[in-house]
Formats: structure tokens, C-alpha cells, sequence
């Protein structure tokens, strides 16, 4: 097992598992009514996501593409890494169930002590926000109370606090993270559903308008964020705070309701 570069501020990095998008990339699950997915795009797109987390100096696990699971390339939500242990999740949709057993090898190199939502919990890493020692879980249409009470119980015994948030019916939302992301330094990113809950008191907000909600899913590593590029009001925001911006195409990974964050597992 490799050694882990520990420290408490969740936003220091030094590496990540990801999975090539596979050839069937376009058969997964999508809500948005984008059109399908160009794969060689996405594969290009794919690289330059790489290329950035190496920029950030992480070393990256790259797996084999999974023609068994067109969402396979969305690793964030087979697991959720903490710098304590490793939560395999039982994904929210069945189509993606086979998804954690795939990648349970990769982390294991990593981790020694590796945890398992069980049924009939119901969890997506996509649901889950780390901000420093607390987590914001979402119950959405993927994550149920049950399996955000496991995660909260295994998290509790690791020195971990969370608390739950409501995602369910939020138009165009498929996950917390997706609308609610810790950029660390008590700042999260927020859309307007979230921004006003009492849940993120003694946070400071960053806001995003409506017309750009999908640059919220954005991803902090070490000193830079990671954004969509195409969004130049949350663009501008986010460098009025100081942060080194890399901004990345996206698009076909939109197209099947995929953000920055669920394109790798960072620790
Ligand atoms: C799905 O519907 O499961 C995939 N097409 C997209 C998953 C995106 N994951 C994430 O936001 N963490």
C-alpha cells in the first residue's frame, strides 16, 4: 500500500483514480436533453481534465475503460475517499451497482481501511461535500436516509460531524455536488436553492446565477479550481477571491449530466 500525504485541510491533493470514458459512453443515464455525447470529444476533453489534476500536481491512476458500464467514467460515485479511510458507496441506480465492486481493486492500493454502504442504503458520492471535518450529505434521487445515515455513522467514527441536505426536486439537479461544492477556507459555491439554508451559517457563499448552475459543480485542488469553461460570471467570481482558475471544456460530459467533480477520486 502506498502512503498517503495526510493533512486536515480536505483540498490538498496528491493523487487521483479516474476511468476512460468507454466506447458506450453514450448508452448511460441522462436527464439533460443535450443531444448525445461525441466520443472522440469527450475523450479529448477527458485528456485536458487529466492534464489539469497533473498541472495541480496530483499523480493520477487512470482505468481501463469498462464497456460494462457506460457511467464508469464517473468514478466519484462509487466511493467516497476521506484522508481517514474509504467509503465504497452502493450507487443510487442500478445500472451503476457493479460500478464499486470495478473499482474497489484501485482504491485498495491506496487505502487500508475501507468501509461499504450496504443495503438497503442507497449512496452516490456525488451526494457527498466534504468542508474541512464536516460533511454535507444530500438525499436525492440516488442517496436515501438510509444510506446517508451509514455514511454519517461510518464518518462519525472516523472524528467526522455531517449534516443532511435535501436535494429532491430541484429542477435539473442530480446530485448535492452538484449545486453545492467546498472550495475549503469556510467558502462554498452554491445555487440559489442552497445558498439561504441555515445548514451553511458561518459559511461564506459564493453565489452562482441560475443561467450558469452547471459551473457550480467546480473542483478546488491544492491552490487552483478547477471550472467549466463558458461561464464567465462565476469565472470572474471565483478570481475576485484569488484563485488560480484552469477552466475546462466540458460539454459532452453535460450532456450526460456529469460535472468536473465526478471525473475522478481525489486524496
Ligand atoms: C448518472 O446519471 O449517473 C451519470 N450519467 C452522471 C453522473 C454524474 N456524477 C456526479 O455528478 N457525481
Amino acid at each position: 500500500m502506498k502512503s498517503l500525504h495526510k493533512t486536515m485541510d480536505n483540498h490538498r491533493f496528491t493523487h487521483a483514480i479516474l476511468r476512460y470514458p468507454a466506447p458506450n459512453f453514450a448508452s448511460g443515464l441522462t436527464s439533460s436533453n443535450l443531444g448525445p455525447p461525441d466520443y472522440a470529444t469527450a475523450l479529448r476533453q477527458h485528456a485536458a481534465y487529466c492534464a489539469a489534476l497533473q498541472q495541480c500536481g496530483l499523480e493520477l491512476e487512470v482505468l481501463e475503460p469498462d464497456l460494462s458500464y457506460p457511467d464508469s467514467t464517473f468514478v466519484e460515485d462509487a466511493a467516497v475517499l476521506t484522508q481517514r479511510s474509504a467509503i465504497l458507496t452502493r450507487p443510487g441506480a442500478e445500472s451503476r451497482l457493479g460500478e464499486v465492486d470495478a473499482i474497489r481493486p484501485a482504491i485498495a492500493r491506496f487505502y487500508g481501511r475501507i468501509f461499504q454502504i450496504e443495503p438497503p442504503g442507497a449512496l452516490d458520492g456525488g451526494d457527498v461535500c466534504q468542508a474541512g471535518d464536516h460533511f454535507f450529505i444530500g438525499l436525492s434521487e440516488r442517496t436515501n436516509l438510509e444510506g446517508a445515515r451509514q455514511l454519517a455513522n461510518l464518518l462519525g467514527r472516523e472524528g467526522y460531524s455531517s449534516s443532511f441536505i435535501p436535494v429532491r426536486g430541484i429542477p435539473n439537479l442530480l446530485h448535492l455536488k452538484s449545486g453545492l461544492v467546498s472550495l475549503g477556507d469556510r467558502t462554498l459555491v452554491a445555487i440559489p436553492a442552497f445558498a439561504g439554508l441555515p445548514e451553511l451559517e458561518g459559511y461564506r457563499i459564493v453565489p452562482v446565477e441560475p443561467q450558469e448552475a452547471y459551473a457550480a459543480n467546480c473542483l478546488r485542488l491544492n491552490d487552483a479550481v478547477l471550472l467549466a469553461a463558458g461561464f464567465p460570471r462565476l469565472h470572474a467570481s471565483l478570481s475576485a477571491l484569488g484563485y488560480p482558475l484552469i477552466p475546462l471544456a466540458m460539454s459532452e460530459f453535460q450532456k450526460m449530466d456529469g460535472g468536473l467533480s465526478c471525473l475522478s477520486l481525489r486524496f
